[in-house]
């Protein structure tokens, strides 16, 4: 597996530039429009964000579904060993949530305002914990106590945080996203982490995990329903991506 001709070159440059710069981070875009090309699995993960956000704003990109044979040559040409990584005109990107910005910046999903884009980075951090508090069950290697685990997170952690959602999507009514009139990155990040919790890559969640929240199940329905969403579920009929099509 090759990096693109153009990314190879970037890489190079980069690093010339950077004996020369000393560290500096700061390169300025090649054009208003960049090329895009998105390195994950093939699987929703930490990239199915940026794909959506990329989809809703109707932003062309390249989806590169990497293979698992062909990730032991990859991963030491990725800036931090890891995917999701994004090719913006060459350059690669790295880091999930600096991609989804950054995408959501590109499609106008992203307030210019500084307090509504702190507002609308609140909700996208206060999802990324909806993850973060299950990783400690992933260093368990008895399926059974990683179930029980899992289900003492969902008691204890995951159902205060959807409750809050909850409260969140009603306090923003039923005209409005999470933060205004228009859907920005947090519904996207929202959406992303309520389809992902049930779709069964975490054994021993339950998969009527929204029942006892209809506010919640209806945002889901509503963002499920955008035109450009259907579109990129529309041949789902089953595996990781059927929760982000209809919940259970
Ligand atoms: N903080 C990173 C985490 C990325 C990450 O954990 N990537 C995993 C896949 S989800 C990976 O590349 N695993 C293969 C490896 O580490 O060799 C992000 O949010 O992008």
């Amino acid at each position: 597996m090759q990096l693109s001709r153009t990314a190879q070159l970037a890489q190079k440059a980069s690093s010339q530039r950077a004996v020369i710069r000393r560290g500096s981070c700061v390169q300025t875009m090649a054009s208003a429009k960049p090329a895009l090309k998105l390195y994950y699995f093939d699987i929703p993960g930490r990239a199915e964000a940026t794909r959506l956000l990329l989809r809703l704003g109707k932003y062309p990109f390249e989806d590169y579904l990497l293979k698992r044979e062909e990730w032991a040559e990859l991963k030491p040409k990725m800036p931090f060993g890891q995917v999701p990584v994004l090719e913006v005109d060459g350059k690669l990107l790295s880091q999930s949530s600096a991609m989804e910005r950054f995408v959501a910046k590109l499609t106008d999903q992203y307030p210019s305002d500084p307090w509504e884009a702190a507002k609308v980075d609140e909700i996208a951090a206060f999802m990324g914990e909806w993850l973060d508090i299950f990783i400690p069950s992933f260093f368990i290697k008895d399926e059974n106590e990683k179930v029980a685990a899992r289900k003492q997170v969902v008691e204890e952690k995951l159902k205060p945080k959807i409750q809050k959602l909850s409260e969140l999507i009603e306090k923003a009514g039923p005209d409005n996203y999470l933060c205004g009139p228009k859907i920005t990155y947090a519904d996207v990040q929202a959406f992303v982490q309520l389809s992902f919790m049930v779709s069964g890559f975490f054994q021993g969640v339950p998969t009527d995990l929204y029942a006892p929240y209809p506010a919640v199940r209806a945002f889901h329905a509503r963002i499920a329903s955008l035109p450009e969403v259907v579109e990129a579920y529309k041949d789902v009929t089953e595996g990781p991506r059927a929760t982000y099509k209809t919940l259970p």
